[in-house]
């Protein structure tokens, strides 16, 4: 298919493409791209470099790449309904790290959602950047799984962040923007919604907007907005002007965030990334894209249902979005063991932390699963119902070689009905 001199390596790429055709990848942070989207990023345009922004640029020979990247702001903005997009984050963490450069001062109090409780790494972690850097406090959620948005306000009094990081990557549920708002203003912080796992559920219309309510949004291209990887930094404000150091102030956000990002950060943007960024911004404006928002929803609360009805202990008691996660504690099995019977099945999916998980991280108590995948490949409730029964027997019969062999070839049978978006 590729037709690659290197032999090893398009082995491996044919390899990982059987991996995903044959199975049901359940990683809710993954996603099948387009082929444009494939195209755009095996393009020349990964040949350029161009540091610097659209007609203000290092180099010369950027007439072609400044209208890439042009597009892809223009979508970004059009998209989301924003002033500013600066699309050239080479991924989450970089736009994260930005965004905080932009904002905040070493030492400064910075606030965000603990990992083990669903957060991210870049939202205040001790042995992260975030919280090495930046005096973070991290808040969790209560008991029941729900976000504790008590317990963050009275952190807000009591801790004074000037920066609180919003968003999550093992959260069923969804966030009020509005009430956030209010807790940061508790502080005049700045407020950041990372968007990264719901991005396309927001534009899709299945998740509310924090635009009106964040001052900042950051969000990777790759996981439900179903591009490459990437990221983007979303903001309200005047135009930019990246060649002059401005205040900290709501109106400066454009230029403090490109700032950030060239010449606070990052060099050479990756031209064929922007590229594929703007396809798949292309492909998310379109009423299909809407349509797939809906059916990831629908899907994850029918897989949701099914599960809970075989006594599984799913986090707050179902979801609102594209993700499940699930507490094994009543089902005598740890995360890893769940992982590694699912994905001798064909089912692949990862080990998380369930909140207040009294097991250590790298062996936790839980799984974290999703549909943004099989969404993509045409995937509805029925095979949801039927996928369901599936991961039951392999995490009921996790050592029994045979049953999970035979479910193996049953999951190949119906993958192969629904192919990927480049074998259709
Ligand atoms: N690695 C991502 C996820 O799986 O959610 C977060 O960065």
């Amino acid at each position: 298919m590729y037709g690659m001199k290197d032999k090893a390596i398009e082995k491996l790429i044919q390899a990982e493409a059987k991996r995903q055709f044959e199975g049901l990848e359940m990683i809710p942070s993954e996603n099948h791209t387009s082929t444009d989207v494939l195209k755009a990023l095996g393009s020349r345009l990964t040949d350029k470099y161009s540091e610097g922004y659209p007609g203000k640029r290092y180099y010369g020979g950027c007439e072609f790449v400044d209208q890439v990247e042009n597009l892809a702001r223009d979508r970004a903005k059009k998209l989301f309904g924003v002033d500013h997009a600066n699309v050239q984050p080479y991924s989450g963490s970089p736009a994260n790290l930005a965004v905080y450069f932009a904002l905040v001062d070493p030492g400064d109090t910075v606030m965000g959602m603990h990992l083990y409780y669903g957060g991210h790494m870049t939202h205040g972690l001790k042995v992260n950047f975030s919280g090495t850097l930046y005096h973070s406090v991290q808040y969790h959620t209560g008991k029941d799984g729900y976000l504790d948005y008590d317990e963050m306000a009275g952190m807000v009094t009591k801790e004074k962040p000037k920066l609180i990081f919003v968003g999550a990557t093992a959260y069923p549920r969804i966030f009020d923007w509005k009430k956030l708002r209010d807790i940061a203003d508790l502080n005049k912080a700045w407020l950041v919604a990372d968007i990264s796992h719901i991005a396309g559920l927001v534009v899709g219309g299945v998740h509310p907007s924090p635009v009106g309510f964040a001052d900042v949004i950051t969000t990777t291209t790759h996981k439900t907005l179903r591009g490459p990887r990437g990221a983007m930094i979303l903001c309200n404000g005047n135009p930019s002007s990246p060649l002059k150091a401005v205040e900290r102030k709501a109106e400066n956000l454009p230029t403090l965030i490109d700032r950030a990002i060239i010449p606070g950060l990052q060099g050479g943007p990756h031209n064929h990334q922007t590229a594929a960024i703007a396809v798949a911004l292309g492909e998310a404006a379109t009423p299909e894209f809407k349509a797939y928002a809906k059916q990831i929803v629908k899907n994850a609360q029918t897989l949701a249902k099914e599960l809970a009805g075989k006594g599984y202990n799913l986090v707050t008691g179902g979801t609102d979005n594209h993700l499940l996660l699930i507490d094994l504690t009543n089902k005598k099995i740890i995360g890893a063991e769940a992982e590694a019977a699912l994905g001798k099945a064909g089912i692949t999916v990862n080990k998380n932390t369930v909140p207040f998980d009294p097991r250590p991280p790298f062996s936790p108590s839980g799984i974290r699963m999703g549909t943004p995948a099989l969404t993509t490949r045409g995937m509805k409730e029925s095979e949801m119902v039927q996928v369901a029964e599936w991961i039951d027997t392999a995490i009921t019969h996790s050592s029994d070689e045979k049953i999970l062999n035979k479910l193996s070839n049953d999951i190949k049978t119906l993958a192969k009905q629904f192919p990927l978006p480049s074998d259709k």
